[in-house]
Parts: structure tokens; sequence; C-alpha cells
């Protein structure tokens, strides 16, 4: 069986990867399959809502039964921001590095115990004869007073994840890829794939 990994990040797509790795399906890329940077448009409300916009694209383009994330970061005192606009929050086409020193910034003041986050991550999966569904992942933790650390991506360097005294940036990518958002929405995506498809 193989899936297509509905992802213009390719932080995204080695983590996806590394965690459908013992499964006994073939993992595609949209690079696999040809295709260079897809530009979709994310409409949707909410982060099921623009997942399930990534993964039916795909699917229509692909044939294939499409796998797409959609995932962020939620700031307590920021009433839940950047949520759904993480990727763009210091504008179209920002810099992770730009997004990060936009968010210090906003919480500048602010002591740890007032600077609660989560990352999410809603994952859709999309079947060609259009079954659908989506699951979520959520993962605790608090914003840094400053950047820490090389690994990952995104907001990793300043969100210090509850039970560790690390930030994402800091952490072994294989603690990462078991305790992050993503982690937990993926175990939650392969009980259902398995429902439906024999692995
Ligand atoms: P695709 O839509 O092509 O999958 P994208 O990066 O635009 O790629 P999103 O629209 O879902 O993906 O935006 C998610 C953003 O949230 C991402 O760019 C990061 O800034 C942040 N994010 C999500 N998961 C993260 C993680 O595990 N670590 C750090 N930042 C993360």
């Amino acid at each position: 069986i193989e899936v297509v990994i509905a992802t213009n990040n390719a932080h995204k797509l080695n983590e996806m990867r590394n965690m459908l790795s013992e499964l006994n399906i073939k993992v595609l890329s949209l690079n696999d399959l040809g295709f260079k940077e897809i530009k979709i448009e994310e409409t949707g409300s909410t982060f099921e809502e623009n997942a399930l916009i990534k993964a039916r694209e795909i699917m229509k383009r692909t044939g294939k039964i499409s796998i797409a994330d959609d995932s962020g970061l939620m700031v307590d005192v920021l009433g839940g921001r950047p949520g759904i606009y993480s990727a763009r929050f210091a504008g179209e086409n920002s810099t992770d590095k730009q997004n990060n020193e936009k968010l210090l910034k906003l919480l500048n003041g602010y002591p740890l115990e007032k600077r609660g986050a989560r990352f999410v991550s809603s994952i859709a999966v999309v079947f060609p004869d259009k079954q659908e569904f989506t699951v979520k992942g959520t993962c605790e933790g608090k914003i840094a007073l400053s950047p820490r650390g090389e690994n990952g991506f995104g907001y990793d360097p300043i969100f210090i994840v509850d039970g560790y005294d690390k930030t994402f940036g800091e952490i072994e990518k294989d603690v990462k890829n078991r305790i992050s958002h993503r982690a937990k929405a993926m175990e939650k995506m392969k009980l259902e794939l398995e429902k439906r498809i024999l692995l």
C-alpha cells in the first residue's frame, strides 16, 4: 500500500516518515511523485479544515491515499494565537526566525509561569474512494524567554515542553518524535488507518 504525505515542509515530512517507518506501507513525498512546491490556499478556520483541504487536493492530484498535517502553536495569553496562522505569523513568507522574534516580542515582560502554550497537530487522511477522517494531537509547554537549541524547525527553539527542562530545539529528535503533538496525532491516525486498510 502506498500513501503520500501532502506537505511542502521538509521537516514535517521527515518527522511523519519516521513515525510511519515501522508500518508495512510505502511512504511517498510530493517530490517523489515529481511535484514541485504545490501552493494550496488554506482557507479553513480550523486546523482540521485546513488539513482536509490539503489532503483532498493532493488525493485529487495523485489518486493516492493522502495524509496532511495542519499544525501550529497556541499561546494562552495571546488568546490562542498564532494558531492556524503560525506559519505566516510575521507576514506572508515569513521565516521561522522572524516568527519566533515576533512571538518573543509580544511576550516581553511575561514571566515563565504566564507563558503557557501548546502545539496542535490535526492530521487528515483522504482515500481515493473519498472516505476521509481527521485526528488531533496536542503537546503542552511554555514559551522560553529566548531561543535555545538547533534541532527541529519552526517554533521548536522557543517551546519548552512540559516534563523536560528543554526546548524542542534542545531535545533529541527521537524524543520529540515520541512525545510531540504530531506524534500523538500520528498514533491515532495509525490506529484509524489500520481499521480501514490491511497493513
Ligand atoms: P504544509 O502546509 O505544506 O504542510 P506548513 O509549514 O505551511 O507546510 P502549516 O500550514 O501546518 O504547515 O503551518 C505549521 C506551522 O506551525 C509551521 O510552519 C511551524 O511554524 C509551526 N509548527 C507546526 N508544528 C511544529 C513543530 O513540530 N515544531 C515547531 N513548529 C511547528
